[in-house]
C-alpha cells in the first residue's frame, strides 16, 4: 500500500460498561503501531484523538430514546458526527483514515464518513453481530448496535447522524461470528448480510473464508471498510477486551486474515478505511492485546514476514 495512513484517535468509551476502552487509541499507539505501520511501508501521519468528554461527567439516560435502551446516545452522536467528518476529510486529500477505538459504537462515524461519496462494502471482524437496535438491546450498550445504527434498523431509522446510505447490506460480510443474541439471530438470519461463522473457519480455513468475504464486500461496491473488533481473537490471544468470548481465532488465524486482506487490497486497492476496536487496556495483560492490535493493522497494510 503506498499513501499516507491518518490515524485517528477515538478515546471513546460510552457504547460500553466496562470503562477502560477509553484508553485504547493509547495503548495501541504505545502497543508500536507507528513502527509496525512503517514496516509496513506505509507513512503514518498521527492526527491525536478526538475530544470525548468524560462518561462520569455525563447522565447515560440523558439522551435516551422514549422506548428502548441505549446509553449515552446523545454523547455518541457528536463524537460519531466529527469523527464521520475526519474520515471523509482524510479521504478526500487522499489518505487513508485508521481510526483507533474505543468501543465498536466508533464505527458508526467511521461508516459514515468512509461511505460518503461512495457505496461501501464493510468486513466486520467480530465476536459479535452488532446488530442490536434500542428496541431489542439487553444491555442498552451501543457498542451492541452500530451496524443497525449504520443500515437505519428500528428507531436508527430517525437518525439521521447514525445512518449511512452508501453502506450496502448486500456488500457486509461477517468474519468469526461466534456470540449472537436471539433477536439478532432472526436479523441476521432475515437480512441481506453474509455471515461467516467460527465454524465457516473452522471447517474451510481462514484463508478461504476471508477470500469469500472480500468478494461480498467488493461485489458492485467503490471501496470497502475493514472493521477489527479485538474480541474477535480468541481470549487467551486478547485478553484487554470487555466481551470476551472462548473459541476465537488464534494468533496466525488473524494475521493471515488481514495478511490476505492486504493482498487483496495490492490487488485492485479498494481497501478505503479501517477501525480497530474495543481494545481494554484495563482489562490487558501487558498491553498485549493492544500490542496485537498494532500487529494486526501492520498485516493490513502488507507487512510481511520476509
Ligand atoms: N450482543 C450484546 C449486546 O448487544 C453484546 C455486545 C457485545 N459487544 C461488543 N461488540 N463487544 O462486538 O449487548
Ligand atoms: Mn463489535
Ligand atoms: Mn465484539
Ligand atoms: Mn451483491
Amino acid at each position: 500500500m503506498d499513501s499516507t495512513v491518518r490515524i485517528i484517535g477515538v478515546p471513546m468509551d460510552y457504547g460500553a460498561d466496562r470503562r477502560g476502552v477509553d484508553m485504547g487509541p493509547s495503548a495501541i499507539r504505545y502497543g508500536g503501531l507507528g513502527t509496525e505501520l512503517e514496516d509496513a511501508g506505509v507513512e503514518p501521519v498521527d492526527g491525536g484523538d478526538l475530544f470525548v468528554p468524560r462518561a462520569e461527567e455525563r447522565d447515560p439516560d440523558a439522551g435516551s430514546p422514549r422506548r428502548g435502551n441505549a446509553k449515552f446516545l446523545r454523547e455518541i452522536e457528536d463524537v460519531c458526527t466529527r469523527l464521520s467528518d475526519r474520515v471523509a476529510d482524510a479521504i478526500g486529500n487522499g489518505e487513508f483514515p485508521l481510526v483507533l477505538g474505543g468501543d465498536h459504537s466508533v464505527s458508526i462515524g467511521s461508516l459514515r464518513g468512509s461511505s460518503r461519496d461512495a457505496d461501501l462494502g464493510v468486513i466486520w471482524f467480530d465476536a459479535h453481530a452488532d446488530l442490536n437496535t434500542p428496541e431489542t438491546s439487553p444491555s442498552g450498550n451501543v457498542h451492541g448496535m452500530p451496524l443497525s445504527a449504520t443500515l437505519g434498523r428500528g428507531m436508527f431509522g430517525e437518525m439521521e447522524w447514525a445512518n449511512a446510505s452508501g453502506v450496502r447490506e448486500d456488500a457486509i460480510a461477517y468474519v468469526g461470528l461466534r456470540s449472537i443474541d436471539e433477536r439478532e439471530r432472526k436479523r441476521v438470519r432475515e437480512s441481506e448480510l453474509t455471515a461467516f461463522t467460527m465454524s465457516d473457519i473452522d471447517e474451510r480455513g481462514i484463508t478461504a473464508v476471508v477470500e469469500d468475504a472480500l468478494s461480498v464486500a467488493t461485489d458492485g461496491t467503490d471501496g470497502i471498510h475493514v472493521s477489527l473488533d479485538l474480541d474477535w481473537l480468541d481470549p487467551t490471544t486478547a485478553p484487554g477486551v470487555g466481551t470476551p468470548v472462548r473459541g476465537g481465532v488464534t494468533y496466525r488465524e488473524a494475521h493471515s486474515a488481514l495478511e490476505t486482506v492486504s493482498r487483496r487490497h495490492d490487488a485492485d486497492g479498494l481497501i478505503r478505511s479501517m477501525d480497530v476496536v474495543e481494545v481494554n487496556p484495563i482489562l490487558d495483560e501487558r498491553n498485549e492485546t493492544a500490542t496485537v492490535a498494532a500487529e494486526l493493522a501492520a498485516s493490513a497494510f502488507g507487512k510481511q514476514i520476509l
